[in-house]
């Protein structure tokens, strides 16, 4: 067996019997699917993650891509690559693609399903799978001569890239410096220099479409500064006949470095020189419009989701790799019979501190599966476009909310939790024989790149709660208001759902508290430190409170679904119950200290010299 162990019941609970998206299919643009052809895909691409996927995932690792400076160029390992067309030709690449532009016509929240397995048996293969969905750009804004492009792209299977970031501009995108300038056949020339640009080459397509963030210069166009004077150009890496795709010669845009990294090592992060080669790096306006950088956002939204459900993936994966040690692992007696030297010695997961451990690390894989799957739902209503303006409004601005929530918190749950996975395993997680350590260094850049948690977060409070005037806020709120009211559950669940009261109280508190700073900065400006001290601890803690909330709903399924299950099922079932018990019990209290520090927020920090640190 491979490394990767899937959860494809738990990936079929949330689906089909927690948010009814059976419900959804069969009709519009999903009327060519149902609950069986779902649940076929999902199988279907599981046994080949669980297999050839997963077969390259530490080879990979091991025996990382090797740079050429001579000739700019990234090989790849063969097992890696033989991974890749295993994957592409079994035509996984259509599952993000809208039906005209060939895709399998399952919505969101399935196709999110699948991408984690993917995303946890290799998701450096997911990353390369970038050209067809971001072909979807281009048929989106594009001009017509692009949205053939676009086409070209899918059907020659080519690569493509997100090209924001600069030495100094990361975070700041508007920091950069890279320039377009304006040509009289109406292409530009792009100059400048990328880094840590995933995937910006690789020898395995014949050629890659970069999606380049540049400042344009030519008559007429006005120098904006930050984020809103970008533009958005389309630079591949080969020139082709726009017709028939043929290749033609090589474009002035080279990678002219590969970073050795911590992990995702088979994932090139690459240094793309642009136009300093003696070869005009040519671009072409995307949508022969100025608005780059909310044309980007759009790539963005979809690679935060991404990101999130990797970094869960893996979570969950550490997760039952641990479980699955913990059950044959025989070390100590039972705590009740630690005086007695003779007694039996236990698996170890008789310890209650084992069971402590694996019971969270269940909770945050399982919950936070359930919050990216709740938010993909939202997706699914915009996907199909049912409902009115105002529904379809909101489902867009949930989704928004969420998504910092699945990036952030997703992937800072993963990282600390995994570190539990090792630990369950003693000495011998730290060995490479098993996954975890990798597993580890592969999904540490889930918390950096795509916008650190600290970008996450100033997202999630100034713009998708205070810019948005708490709708989408209001609307979450609502609806755990009314799980926490609702007498479901059979009369159990009470002390339970009491728990999540106080817990949505407490992050409602942090919440009321920071606004308060915001708008008190108005007379002093430095109030805004407050606010910035606390917005991680604002993320973090509405994470878990969606957790809570999301593990509690899933319980209450399961009570409903226990009479008259199969010994698998039942076991499933109770699990559900047990783990949104725990939960609720021992970490949604924790949010009231929480609560009590953004209350208390003052500046001394901010006060404290630099030397001083
Ligand atoms: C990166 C890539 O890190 C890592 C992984 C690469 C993987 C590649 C491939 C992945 C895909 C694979 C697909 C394959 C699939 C297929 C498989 C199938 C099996 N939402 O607040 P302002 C816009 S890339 C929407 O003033 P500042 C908006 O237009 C590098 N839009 O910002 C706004 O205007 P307005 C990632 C947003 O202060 C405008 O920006 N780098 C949002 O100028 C200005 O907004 C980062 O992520 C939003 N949330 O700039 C950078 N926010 O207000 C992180 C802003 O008028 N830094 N806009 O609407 C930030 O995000 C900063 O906050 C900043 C600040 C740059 C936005
Ligand atoms: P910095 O922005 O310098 O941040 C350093 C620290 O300061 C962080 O902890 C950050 O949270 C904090 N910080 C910075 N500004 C603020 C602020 N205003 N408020 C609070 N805290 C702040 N980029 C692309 O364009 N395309 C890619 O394909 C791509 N792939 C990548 C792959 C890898 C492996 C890596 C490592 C990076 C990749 N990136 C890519 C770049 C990535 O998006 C950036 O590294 C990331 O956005 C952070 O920028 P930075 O590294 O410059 O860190």
């Amino acid at each position: 067996m491979g490394h990767y162990k899937s959860n494809v019941r738990d990936l079929e609970f949330n689906l089909f019997e927690v948010l009814g998206v059976q419900n959804r299919l069969g009709k519009g643009v999903l009327a060519d699917s149902d609950e069986e052809t779902a649940r076929g895909a999902l199988h279907e691409l599981n046994n080949l993650a669980v297999g050839p996927l997963a077969e390259s995932f530490a080879d990979a690792d091991r025996n990382p891509p090797v740079y050429d400076p001579k000739t700019f160029s990234a090989k790849l390992p063969e097992s890696f690559k033989k991974s890749y067309q295993q994957l592409w030709d079994g035509e996984w690449w259509r599952l993000g693609l809208t039906n005209d532009l060939g895709g399998l016509g399952l919505p969101p929240t399935v196709q999110w399903a699948a991408s984690e397995l993917i995303l946890g048996a290799n998701p450096a293969l997911f990353m390369y799978l970038a050209g067809p969905n971001f072909a979807m750009i281009l048929d989106r804004n594009g001009t017509e001569e692009q949205k053939r492009w676009a086409r070209i792209m899918i059907e020659r299977a080519w690569g493509a890239t997100m090209v924001l970031t600069e030495p100094d501009a990361g975070s700041d995108v508007g920091a950069g410096r890279t320039k377009a300038v304006l040509q009289e056949d109406g292409s530009w020339h792009l100059d400048g220099v990328k880094r840590f640009i995933t995937s910006a080459d690789q020898d395995m397509t014949e050629n890659i479409m970069h999606l380049v963030l540049a400042r344009p210069e030519g008559p007429g166009i006005e120098a904006k500064p930050g984020t809103k004077g970008l533009s958005l150009f389309l630079v591949p890496k080969f020139h082709f006949d726009t017709n028939t795709g043929e290749l033609g010669e090589r474009n002035g845009a080279f990678v002219t470095n590969v970073e050795h990294k911590m992990g995702l090592k088979v994932s090139t992060t690459c240094e793309l020189t642009f136009g300093q080669h003696g070869i005009p790096a040519k671009g072409w306006l995307l949508g022969e419009v100025h608005d780059g950088i909310a044309q980007m956002f759009q790539v963005i939204e979809y690679a935060r989701m991404m990101v999130g459900t990797k970094a869960i993936a893996t979570l969950s994966t550490g997760y039952l790799n641990a479980l699955e040690y913990a059950k044959e692992r025989v070390q100590g007696a039972d705590l009740t019979q630690m005086t007695d030297k003779t007694a039996p010695r236990v698996t170890i997961t008789h310890h209650p501190d084992v069971r402590r451990s694996l019971m969270l690390q269940k909770a945050y894989a399982e919950g936070l599966r359930a919050v990216y799957l709740y938010t993909a739902s939202f997706q699914d209503q915009v996907w199909t476009q049912e409902g009115d303006e105002a529904s379809l409004k909101l489902a867009e601005r949930v989704n928004d909310l969420l998504l910092p929530i699945v990036k952030g918190v997703g992937s800072e749950r993963a990282t600390e939790q995994l570190v539990q996975s090792l630990q369950t395993l003693g000495g011998s997680g730290f060995l490479q024989d098993y996954p975890i350590e990798q597993y580890i260094r592969d999904s540490k850049i889930d918390s950096l790149y795509e916008g650190t948690t600290a970008i996450q977060s100033q997202d999630f409070f100034f713009r998708k709660i205070v810019r948005d005037k708490g709708q989408a806020l209001a609307y979450i709120a609502g609806e755990i208001t009314k799980f926490i009211d609702s007498e479901a559950g059979n009369g159990r669940l009470k002390n339970e759902r009491q728990l999540l009261k106080q817990a949505l109280e407490d992050v409602q508190g942090m919440l009321g508290s920071m606004i308060g700073y915001l708008t008190s900065a108005q007379e002093d400006i430095k109030n805004l430190y407050k606010v910035g001290q606390h917005t991680v601890r604002l993320l973090i803690s509405a994470g878990d409170l969606l957790v809570g909330w999301q593990l509690l709903r899933q319980a209450e399924v399961a009570l409903t679904k226990l009479d008259g299950a199969s010994a698998k099922d039942q076991a499933f079932y109770q699990g559900k119950i047990a783990v949104a018990s725990f939960f609720a019990k021992t970490v949604l209290p924790e949010l009231t200290a929480r609560r009590a520090i953004v209350e208390a927020a003052d500046n001394d920090l901010m006060d404290v010299p630099e030397a001083a640190f």
